[in-house]
């Protein structure tokens, strides 16, 4: 129980809370198509950026290809990469991202 016993004369010890959750960096890919103005929105939607941080952000994809949009636990990560993907389609951009473990 919480005092370390279990009744069967072993001991045991409450751990309290150690480990840090997993993290996974959230990546928007450059492509051909969609309007530089869009990701900058989809970067201010879903990633709570600034528009001068959206745009920093934005014009480094376009750059080079890939760029981190933010770090997170899975479960979060997972979320925003198909709220981004949904958005994309539903507005007929090719749009990317994906995500990467820290
Ligand atoms: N390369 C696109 C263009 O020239 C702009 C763009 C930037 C697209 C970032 C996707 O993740 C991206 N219109």
């Amino acid at each position: 129980g919480d005092d370390g016993t279990t009744g069967t004369g072993t001991v045991t010890k409450t751990r309290v809370q150690t480990k840090k959750p997993a993290l996974y960096k959230v990546l928007m890919l450059n492509d051909d198509y969609t309007p530089m103005e869009f990701v900058v929105l989809t970067l201010q939607r879903f990633f709570k950026m600034t528009i001068e941080d959206a745009t920093r952000v934005m014009l480094a994809v376009h750059q080079r290809g890939v760029g981190v949009c933010g770090i997170f636990t899975y479960e979060v990560a997972e979320t925003k990469v198909s709220q981004v993907i949904d958005f994309a389609r539903e507005h007929q951009h090719p749009l990317q991202c994906t995500l990467e473990k820290d």
